[in-house]
């Protein structure tokens, strides 16, 4: 295995999770490298089901080292009930590396991401509230928290006054809510502060020796390529790097390092939040994926939309992440479908189009072209093998890898580590 980069290839939530648990078997140690507790990667281990925002999806083997690397946001008070809820079901925590470059999400940025999506009303981007997009604006403005600064009994009183004077009166004055109150910050904080400490290490240089030792090193991505800052649908995008170059910035090592890259595809699209998804059904066909897939946001419960899939995206994420491989998740979901229907391009100005544009505008008049495909009515949720797939299964499959001009190594027919193919 040696380094492995997971990341969707969509808009997120394509089994990131399920995959990094069924990987994680023969990984050493498995890194978070962007986002935050926005994440939410569901892992299923023989009946009980594990919902992870923070913690990377290796946890659930005791003997591996997990590691949340320079590039995540960490909300204490969420990492807390984390390991406090994963703890009280027997799961050991010891193994647990925290980078000390890691920025820390503060109450005012939850504030700051709640007030911002109430007053852009129809133009919000449905962020899920949790404060990622304000820490990372503070991480770029070189105002942010950082873990290393937060367990320094010197410098955390100094920056948190010197935020609030600033975040207090921004509340105040712009938005008409009340700001926080210091004392009330500090002690909470300094409490998080005295939990996370022994955890703190240089992440930079734990990875590089772990590699160097010849160990395999398992890249866990969240959200999903269309999400990426520079490269997903701005605005509607969350503000980390959810594509594989992330993997190396946010823990601090060379890409040079990163050996291989797996795209993780759901058989077909889901988004959740605002902007543009070309594929998207708002008819009954959409209901019944959402029912079917269970699609309801993993960390606020919100009801995903879905479509068909989108191959313009897929080929898109392929490129940008240098995908050598896709892991296709949910194929089980489509099972009992008459038809299914695959976009091969948009229709742009009366062209064919097979490149993702930049502009929304150009993107609100792509029409998606579709290919449509006889379904299977077996239930695949027991197959282990590729050749045992039904035949309809098997040509939707062939036909994912053609547009997208990426093999399958992995194919997912539920939720559980054994629903998995293995494509050799
Ligand atoms: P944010 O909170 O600033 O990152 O939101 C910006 C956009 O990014 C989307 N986003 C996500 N999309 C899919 N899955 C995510 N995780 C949860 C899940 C989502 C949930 O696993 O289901 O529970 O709602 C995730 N996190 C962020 C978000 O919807 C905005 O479009
Ligand atoms: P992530 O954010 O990419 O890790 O994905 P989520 O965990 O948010 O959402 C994926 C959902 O699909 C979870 O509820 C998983 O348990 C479930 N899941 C993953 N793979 C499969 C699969 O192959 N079949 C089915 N039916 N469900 C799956
Ligand atoms: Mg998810």
């Amino acid at each position: 295995m040696s380094t492995v980069v997971i990341i969707g290839a969509q808009w997120g939530d394509e089994g990131k999770g399920k995959i990094t648990d069924f990987l994680a078997e023969k990984a050493d140690l498995i890194v978070r490298y962007q986002g935050g507790n926005n994440a939410g990667h569901t892992v299923v281990v023989d009946d009980a089901e594990f919902k992870l925002h923070l913690i990377p999806s290796g946890i659930l083997y005791p003997e591996k080292t997990c590691v949340i690397g320079n590039g995540v946001v960490i909300d204490p008070g969420v990492l807390k009930q984390e390991l406090d809820s994963l703890a009280a079901r027997g799961v050991p925590i010891g193994k647990l590396r925290i980078s000390q470059r890691a920025h820390v999400i503060m109450p005012y940025h939850r504030l700051m991401d709640a007030v911002e999506e109430e007053q852009k009303g129809e133009a919000k981007i449905g962020t899920t509230r949790r404060g990622i997009g304000p820490t990372y604006t503070d991480k770029a403005a070189r105002v942010g928290i950082r873990v290393v600064d937060l367990i320094d009994q010197e410098e955390f009183p100094r920056l948190l006054k010197q935020n609030l004077e600033r975040k207090n009166v921004i509340f105040e004055k712009l938005f008409a809510v009340r700001g926080f109150a210091y004392e009330e910050i500090l002690k909470e904080y300094e409490g998080y502060a005295a939990m996370l400490a022994p955890m703190v290490e240089d992440v930079s240089l734990l990875v590089h020796n772990a590699i160097k030792e010849g160990k395999n090193v398992l890249f866990e991505g969240a959200q999903g390529t269309l999400l990426d800052l520079d490269h997903g649908t701005y605005p509607y995008v969350t503000s980390s790097h959810p594509t594989a170059a992330a993997a190396a910035l946010g823990t601090g090592i060379g890409p040079t390092k990163i050996n291989r890259v797996l795209g993780i595809v759901k058989a077909y699209t889901t988004r959740v939040g605002e902007g543009p998804f070309p594929t998207e059904l708002l008819d009954g066909a959409g209901e019944e994926i959402r029912r079917k897939g269970n699609e309801f946001g993993t960390t606020t419960g919100r009801p995903r939309r879905c479509g068909w899939f989108d191959a313009v995206i897929v080929r898109y994420a392929a490129r940008i992440s240098g995908l050598d491989s896709l892991a296709i998740t949910k194929l089980d979901v489509l099972s009992g479908l008459p038809v299914i229907k695959l976009c091969s391009g948009y229709r742009y100005k009366g062209e064919i189009i097979r490149e993702f544009p930049a502009s929304l505008k150009e993107l609100a008049k792509c029409e998606p072209v579709y290919e449509e495909f006889p379904g299977w009515q077996e239930d695949i949720s027991r197959v282990t093998r590729y050749q045992d797939l039904p035949d309809n299964a098997k040509r939707y499959l062939e036909r994912i890898v053609e547009l997208t001009e990426v093999k399958i190594a992995l194919i997912s027919v539920g939720v559980k580590r054994n629903q998995t193919i293995i494509i050799e």
